[in-house]
Order: C-alpha cells, then sequence, then structure tokens
C-alpha cells in the first residue's frame, strides 16, 4: 500500500543510503529503457533542471537532494501517463516544508484520526523501518523535508528525546536521511528543571547554559537536527512569561545556543487566554496572537522562525487569514496548516483542503512567509491516513510547499491518477467531488464564518452552544435577534489589526463577502443578504444544500471502481459523513429557529 505512489512495485531497500542512491533506484525502475543520468551541483541546493540529450536520455542536474527531486519530478509525470516536460527546471519557494506530529511517547496522537504513532510505542520509539521508508518515499516524492516527530504538548517522557534517547532518535534520523528528510523536535521550555535548575527563566545564566549544552549533545548525535519546534505560554505549556519575560527573550536564547549547529527555532504563536470567563466582553480572541507578537517585530533572532496558524482562532473550515501573516515584515514567519481534520471532519468526512489554502495565499503575498508547515493527519493505519481519500491533502500540502501557485484541480487530477488509475471520466468526477467536498462540509457545519459550534473538546459533531459558556474565548453569542460578535472598530477592534485594504473589504456588512460575515459581525436575522435573501433563509438554504449535495455526492462518490480496502473504508466512512451532515444540518436550523421564531420560507421541516 503505498498511496499515491502505488505505481511505484519495488520497495526501497534498506541499503538505500544517499538521495542520489535513491533517485537511481526509483528511475533504473520507472524508466528501465531510458538512460536517465544524474550530475550532482551542490549550488543548485535543492533544485534541479532536466535536459534531454542529444541521445534521446535524460539528464538531471540538481543539488545533494535537488537530483532526488527532479528524479520524482521525472516518476510522477511518467506515473501519471503525461509526456515528460522538459527541458525543467525547479526550486522550492520556502526552504523549510515542514510535517508537525503531534505524536506522545505512549503511542496516541493529539487529534490523530489514523491510528496510533508510526514512530512510538510504550514510552520509547519504537519505528517499523519498512514503513518509515514507505513514509520516507511518500513525502520526499512531493518535496516535504522537515518532520517533527512528537507533540507540540511536550508531556513526559517526550523530554527524554533529548536525554536517554538520542541514540534511538539518531537511527531515525538516519532512516530519513536518504528520502532528504530531517528530523525537528518539539521541546519543554522548563526542561533545564528536570536537571536541578531552579529556573527556565531565559535570561538566566543557568538556564542559557543548560540549553546550550544540551544542543551540543543533540547536534552531536543528529548533526543534520533541524531544530526545536516549541509552544510556550499556550494551552498550559510552560514559557517565558512566568518570570516575566516576553516571547523574542525564550526564543532568542534557544536561537543563540542552536545556532552554532545551523539549527532553527520554531516559535509558534498559539498564544490566547484559555481560561477567558464568558461574562467578559472586552477580552477577544482572535485578537491575541497580534497582541503578543506583532510589538515583538524585528527582535527576533535570524535563525528563529514564528509560526502562526493560518486564522486566528484554530482551523475552523473558514477563518480569515491571520493579521500576524500581513503585519510582522521584519520577522521569519511560517503558516501553519493543520492536515489533522480536527473541526473539519475527522478524516471521516470527506474535506479536501487546497481549495481553502489558495483563498488565503488570496491576500498572503507569497514572500510574506519563509516556511510552510501542516500538523500531521499521518498515523499507523494501514492507509496512512485513516480515510484513503485524505490522503490528498498530504499530497497537495507537499506540491504547495514546494510552489505556492500549484493549481488545485490538476493537483488532485494527478493525485487521483497516481492513486487509482481511474479510466478520464472516472477521474474527473472523482476530482469535482473532492474539490468540492470543502464547501459542501462548510454548508451543513457552522454558518457563514462562525466556526466553532463543536462538541466540545472532540470537536466532531454539532453542538451550537457547546462552547458558549466556556473558558476557550470561542462564543457567538446568538440571542432571539442576532447572533455574531462585530469584529470591527466599534466592536472588539479585531479589524484594525489588518492593513487598510482588508479593512475595507470586510467592515461594513453590505459589502463584507458572505462567507464570511458572521466572523466580523453581528447581524440580526432578518439583515438582508445580497441576494436578498435573510439571513436566516441563507443559514437554512445552506444547511439544506449542504445534506443534500452530500448525500449526492455519497452517490457519485461509492459508484465509483475503488477497489479494496479502500472501497470498504469509503463507503463505511460515507456513511458516518451522512449520518453527521444530517445532524449538522437539523441541529443547526433547528437550534436557530427555535431562537428566532422565524419559519423556513420554503416550508422545510425543522424541528420546534
Ligand atoms: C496540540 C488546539 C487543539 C490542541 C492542540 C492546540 C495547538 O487547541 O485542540 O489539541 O494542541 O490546538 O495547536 O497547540
Amino acid at each position: 500500500m503505498n498511496l499515491w505512489l502505488s505505481g511505484l512495485k519495488e520497495a526501497v531497500p534498506a541499503e538505500v543510503k544517499t538521495p542520489a542512491e535513491l533517485a537511481r533506484f526509483e528511475l533504473s525502475h520507472v524508466f528501465p529503457e531510458k538512460t536517465v543520468t544524474l550530475t550532482e551541483d551542490p549550488a543548485m541546493g535543492e533544485g534541479y533542471r532536466i535536459e534531454t540529450m542529444t541521445d534521446g536520455s535524460l539528464h538531471i542536474t540538481g543539488g545533494r537532494t535537488g537530483l532526488l527531486y527532479g528524479a520524482y519530478r521525472l516518476i510522477l509525470d511518467r506515473l501519471c501517463r503525461e509526456a515528460v516536460t522538459v527541458p525543467a527546471e525547479s526550486f522550492p519557494k520556502y526552504g523549510l516544508r515542514m510535517i508537525n506530529c503531534w505524536d506522545n511517547p505512549d503511542g496516541s496522537i493529539e487529534r490523530g484520526y489514523a491510528g496510533k504513532s508510526l514512530f512510538f510505542k510504550n514510552g520509547k520509539l519504537s519505528p517499523d523501518p519498512e514503513r518509515i521508508r514507505e513514509l520516507g518515499r511518500l513525502l520526499a516524492s512531493v518535496g516535504l523535508n522537515v518532520l517533527c516527530i512528537n507533540n507540540v504538548n511536550v508531556h513526559f517522557p517526550a523530554q527524554l528525546l533529548l536525554e536517554d534517547d538520542l541514540p534511538s532518535l539518531a537511527a531515525l534520523a538516519e532512516a530519513f536521511r536518504p528520502f532528504g528528510i530531517r528530523l525537528m523536535l518539539s521541546v519543554d521550555f522548563s526542561q533545564p528543571m528536570r536537571s536541578g535548575i531552579p529556573t527556565a527563566d531565559p535570561l538566566d545564566p543557568a538556564v542559557r547554559e543548560w540549553w546550550k549544552k544540551t544542543a551540543a549533545r543533540v547536534w552531536d548525535a543528529l548533526p543534520d537536527l533541524a531544530g526545536f519546534l516549541v509552544k510556550a505560554d499556550s494551552e498550559g505549556r510552560p514559557g517565558p512569561f512566568s518570570y516575566g519575560r516576553n516571547h523574542a527573550d525564550g526564543a532568542n536564547m534557544l536561537a543563540e545556543a542552536v545556532e552554532p549547529y545551523g539549527g532553527v527555532i520554531v516559535w509558534r504563536c498559539f498564544v490566547y487566554n484559555c481560561r477567558q470567563d464568558w461574562r467578559d466582553t472586552a477580552t477577544d480572541r482572535p485578537k491575541a496572537a497580534w497582541e503578543h507578537y506583532a510589538f515583538l517585530d524585528g527582535q527576533f533572532a535570524d535563525n528563529v522562525i514564528l509560526q502562526v496558524k493560518h486564522g486566528p482562532f484554530d482551523f475552523q473550515v473558514r477563518e480569515p487569514l491571520s493579521p500576524l501573516l500581513l503585519g510582522m515584515k521584519k520577522t521569519n514567519l511560517a503558516m501553519e496548516l493543520q492536515l489533522a481534520q480536527e473541526y473539519t471532519g475527522h478524516q471521516i468526512d470527506l474535506y479536501t483542503m487546497i481549495p481553502m489554502w489558495k483563498e488565503l495565499y488570496e491576500e498572503l503575498p507569497e514572500d510574506n512567509i519563509m516556511s510552510l508547515a501542516a500538523v500531521s493527519n499521518l498515523g499507523d493505519d494501514t492507509n496512512y491516513t485513516g480515510h484513503p481519500l485524505a490522503a490528498v491533502n498530504l499530497y497537495t500540502f507537499g506540491l504547495l510547499a514546494w510552489d505556492p501557485s500549484a493549481d488545485p484541480e490538476t493537483s488532485v487530477a494527478r493525485w487521483c491518477r497516481l492513486t487509482y488509475g481511474f479510466a478520464s471520466a472516472e477521474e474527473k468526477t472523482l476530482t469535482k467531488l473532492l474539490l468540492s467536498s470543502r464547501r459542501i462540509y462548510e454548508k451543513y457545519t457552522a454558518p457563514l464564518g462562525i466556526g466553532w459550534m463543536v462538541n466540545p473538546h472532540e470537536h466532531y459533531g454539532p453542538n451550537p452552544s457547546g462552547y458558549e459558556y466556556d473558558l476557550w474565548g470561542t462564543y457567538h453569542k446568538a440571542d432571539r435577534n442576532a447572533v455574531g460578535i462585530d469584529r470591527t472598530e466599534k466592536g472588539t477592534g479585531y479589524l484594525s489589526q489588518y492593513p487598510e485594504e482588508i479593512r475595507k473589504k470586510y467592515e461594513d456588512p453590505e459589502t463584507c463577502p458572505d462567507l464570511y460575515l458572521l466572523f466580523y459581525h453581528r447581524l440580526p436575522y432578518t439583515f438582508r443578504m445580497r441576494d436578498g435573501r435573510t439571513l436566516i433563509q441563507r443559514i437554512y438554504d445552506d444547511h439544506f444544500e449542504g445534506l443534500e449535495e452530500s448525500r449526492a455526492m455519497a452517490e457519485k462518490l461509492l459508484a465509483l471502481p475503488f477497489p479494496e480496502p479502500d472501497a470498504g473504508v469509503i463507503r463505511e466512512r460515507m456513511e458516518k459523513q451522512l449520518y453527521n451532515a444530517r445532524e449538522w444540518c437539523d441541529i443547526i436550523n433547528t437550534f436557530f429557529h427555535r431562537l428566532s421564531g422565524i419559519p423556513d420560507e420554503h416550508g422545510r421541516k425543522i424541528y420546534d
């Protein structure tokens, strides 16, 4: 089972040790009739150039890993039955193309929907070498080059990765090396305290010294470790705030320790008050990241990257681009996406993400960020992603991280072809269904950008007021007249964190794009949308349509000739999706109907 690489019949042997050896191995099987020659040009780094020679053979010139990426380019074109496009030259847009796994040492995965960890079991690293080679191949084939293997919530005994477990970690790093993949580790900001230091204050000399010595030991064992990933002062994690320091103090202290080894500190900006009193109207959670970081612009060391979730909340179906990604011009930034379908259907409901990512790029200049990261959707299920069709998100994430101008339709169609090799009409159907899946899911879940409304903690299925009187800052404030929070200057002021042109686009409910209406505005149910419908009618319509469309999607999808075991898994998950869609539709419509007392203009069934 090798997902979109099912056309590669030979497993990568353990003897393959370098990217160039891997490139030769792969090419020899896919181009047996043709000589493909390789020349390493270190100056090309991760880039490659492919040319046809006068004798008709192909030649790849590239840096150490560039050769491998060039080889996969040729191989995927060939497996797609497309003419190999040469001459071709390509360099990745972002140097760090990262997958963040939220795997715990006990083998569980926070927000994991595809089984247990591929790396950990019973408190220890114990990967299956064959699966690591399969995974490495998948990631390399789409150009991904950094894998953070442990949860950003660093629970004991994950700290041991920097201590007793270093040799096993070094072995894992070696296993990924032929695939051009470097490991990264999530670290516990308070870890020096495990060694008897009474504080983790980033300005304390003993703490600084501890991190320097630790970095020296770690990089000695793993010379190509990419760096450390840090969640600090967030959802109960330790951080610099406990010592009256800011996050530049914290990140720069770690950056100094890893700098001699070329390491980076990827510092997450997911910082907000997760103990908010729901009665407190002065605090608006989406404003938090900006308030914690914007004033520090320009103060971070060169080897610090701030990793910012794409939206200001937390991976909802529809959120605007985080203002931090537009406002910190003097800071290295990474945008964090989430392949794990935490709020987007748990890898049960179909949800193809590339259309959503492309919307983010409509407002994000490509050069504002220097790296792209995604929370992993992987686990030890045979098909790696739980739902076989969820693998499209991993594949397209790789393409986007290499080249943000990747076209959604072509990318998804190629994934379909590589994975299933259907006839053209069936491939078109599947491509279309996948591309429409996000919008369908959006229609039957929380309306028009309001987000949340999910079952608390688990985050699957509807519960309109599940978080309403809770501590997490995620309120909709629906009453009998109106719903939403005013985030304009007249309201919480969140919108003021954006540049002028974005403010203008969203500030007036009359002109604000519909799908963001309830993210930015508090509106009466009788508010007239631009198409003439009332807000409440639009909510009802979207939900009925979402349910109908998911039924139509199921019918078309289940008629496609998927092979087993995928066919069975797809059927089983689609049944659950249909149940979920109906629950969402009926519960959201009933919720708003009971509050507003306004009937559906079309007289469809809503419960009293
Ligand atoms: C790893 C959300 C998730 C948490 C996750 C957190 C984060 O709150 O529900 O499981 O923790 O985001 O991104 O750090």
